[in-house]
């Protein structure tokens, strides 16, 4: 049997010395859990964020967040000679299924990482390397974090639930968006309720023995208002534990999709009220542009009505924070689509005090359909696949600009290729980043149009400017 290490690697923002982004690495922990449960050789579970790690195991798991993490983990496993590198998250699943460019061997996942790299979303990978029995991994959906919570020293736990902690509720999301690189098209998934009542009960009484008087969660629901039955199930459960603990704080926040907030709320709006009442203080909505042509090119879904209605009842029916997520900036936008996005935040803003994100469409994320090039052809021409190809080629021969497609990050020439469109984009988010309440800290643009001095002042700049 061999060893593993779990390692969270530093956040690619974080800076050279202190702590850098210290957040629950519930991926990590998932991962790490099932493995202890199938009776793995777990060799330690460490973060970066906190302090350096000597790596122990024979082989490294680590989590790839999103995108922007690539350049810092491909240089961990680089210091790590000898050891074999185990790269698991979301994100691998897009790079896993294309086989790289002309002349290079295997999938990119190979080329990123190294030809030896082992597919840690793969069970049957993950456990032939690591020589235990698939067949004992427990379903992801039935896995308690705690083997992995009780591992973790009372001092880095501390640092861990005195912070927003990302709480694992449900996964899927039924909608296939084009730009969206997160694992979609299947209907969402929630864990088994048995196991998210024990694991909450037990960070509830791990942040009490730490002299800790509140949880604040982020759900990792793709869209909480999907399967509103569930929904309430959890809040009744959450209800239930606040009881029990009445000096004791649980707050939480998650993500919604316009069409099926409103349609929760006409058909189900105890659901709704449950989870208000059991403690969530905001919704996040992904509006993702300002015009029906966006929203139907991308497969959006949204309608304007259903986008103000949500905002409006999320503020003066339930009583709680509205923030608004406007991915925007996709290709083929306009002055007017951009204008559209800017003005609909900032009615939203004035009126019902919407929380601003702007964030900037990345079209070639690694596991979006622009990624693996799945678009119909009455939805894509040559030209574009062609454009989107030869971006794709800068990103694989120089993986330091997958920085670009941090969602935060203003366009360069490898997320658009129009200069113009550019230098739109780049008014309209700004103008959303400067509306009362914003919290997206916009990121310079990286590219080959930069020179290297311009890079290296852009990482600087970077530093500490961690997105939520
Ligand atoms: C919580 C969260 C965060 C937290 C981070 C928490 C942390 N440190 O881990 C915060 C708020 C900080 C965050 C930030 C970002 N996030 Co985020 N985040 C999430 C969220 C909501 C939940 C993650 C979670 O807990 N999932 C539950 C676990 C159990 O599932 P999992 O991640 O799929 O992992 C499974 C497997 O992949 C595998 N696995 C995972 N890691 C490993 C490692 C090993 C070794 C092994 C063997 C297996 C393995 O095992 C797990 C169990 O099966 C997800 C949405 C979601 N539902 O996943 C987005 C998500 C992961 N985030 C995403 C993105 C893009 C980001 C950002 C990059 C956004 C941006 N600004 O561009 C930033 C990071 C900024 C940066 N510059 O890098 C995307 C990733 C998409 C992609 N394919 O790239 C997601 C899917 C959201 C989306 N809709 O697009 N995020």
């Amino acid at each position: 049997m061999k060893s593993i290490s779990f390692l969270q690697s530093r956040h690619s923002y974080a800076p050279p010395e202190g702590q850098g982004h210290v957040y629950t690495n519930t991926s990590l922990w998932t991962a790490a859990s099932r493995v202890i449960e199938a009776g793995g050789d777990v060799a330690q579970i460490c973060d970066e964020n906190l302090r350096y790690c000597e790596p122990e195991g024979d082989a490294v798991g680590i989590n790839l967040l999103g995108a922007p993490y690539i350049p810092t983990v491909r240089s961990k496993i680089e210091s790590l000679l000898g050891k074999r590198p185990i790269v698991g998250g979301q994100i691998v699943n897009g790079l896993a299924e294309v086989q790289t460019l002309i002349g290079q061997q295997g999938s990119q996942l190979q080329t990123l990482f190294g030809q030896n790299v082992v597919n840690g979303n793969n069970d049957t990978e993950l456990c032939a390397y690591l020589g235990i029995d698939p067949a004992k991994m427990p379903d992801v959906l039935e896995t308690s974090l705690i083997p992995a919570y009780e591992r973790i020293s009372d001092e880095d736990m501390y640092e861990y639930l005195s912070r927003e902690i990302s709480f694992f509720l449900s996964r899927g999301c039924a909608k296939r968006c084009n730009f969206c690189a997160a694992q979609c098209g299947t209907k969402e998934e929630y864990r088994d309720f048995n196991v998210s009542e024990k694991d909450l009960r037990y960070l509830v009484r791990r942040a009490q023995s730490l002299g800790l008087k509140e949880l604040d969660m982020y759900l990792s629901s793709l869209d909480i208002m999907q399967t509103p039955d569930k929904l309430k199930r959890f809040a009744l459960i959450v209800q239930r534990i606040k009881k029990e603990n009445p000096d004791f704080e649980i707050k939480m926040r998650g993500l919604a999709g316009a069409p099926y907030f409103v349609k929760a709320n006409r058909k189900n709006p105890d659901a709704i009220r449950e989870i208000v009442k059991a403690g969530l203080y905001s919704i996040g909505f992904g509006v993702d542009g300002g015009t029906p042509e966006v929203w139907k090119r991308e497969r959006k879904g949204n309608t304007e009505d259903d986008c103000i209605d949500s905002i409006l009842l999320t503020r003066e029916k339930y009583g709680i924070t509205p923030e608004i997520l406007m991915v925007f900036g996709h290709q083929k936008e306009t002055e007017e689509s951009l204008k559209a996005a800017l003005d609909f935040t900032k009615e939203m803003n004035e009126k019902y005090d919407a929380v601003p994100r702007p964030h900037i469409a990345k079209d070639i994320v690694p596991g979006s359909r622009y990624w693996a090039n799945n678009l119909k052809d009455n939805e894509t021409t040559d030209e574009e696949r062609a454009d989107r190809a030869m971006r794709i080629a800068v990103l694989m021969n120089d993986p330091d600009y997958f920085l670009t497609l941090d969602f935060a990050r203003l366009p360069s020439s490898v997320s658009h290729s129009d200069p113009i469109l550019r230098r739109l984009i780049d008014k309209y988010a700004k103008s959303i980043a400067e509306l009362p309440g914003n919290t997206t800290q916009l990121l310079d643009p990286i590219g080959p149009e930069f020179s290297n001095a311009k890079f290296i002042e852009t990482l600087r700049n970077d530093i500490g400017k961690f997105d939520r």
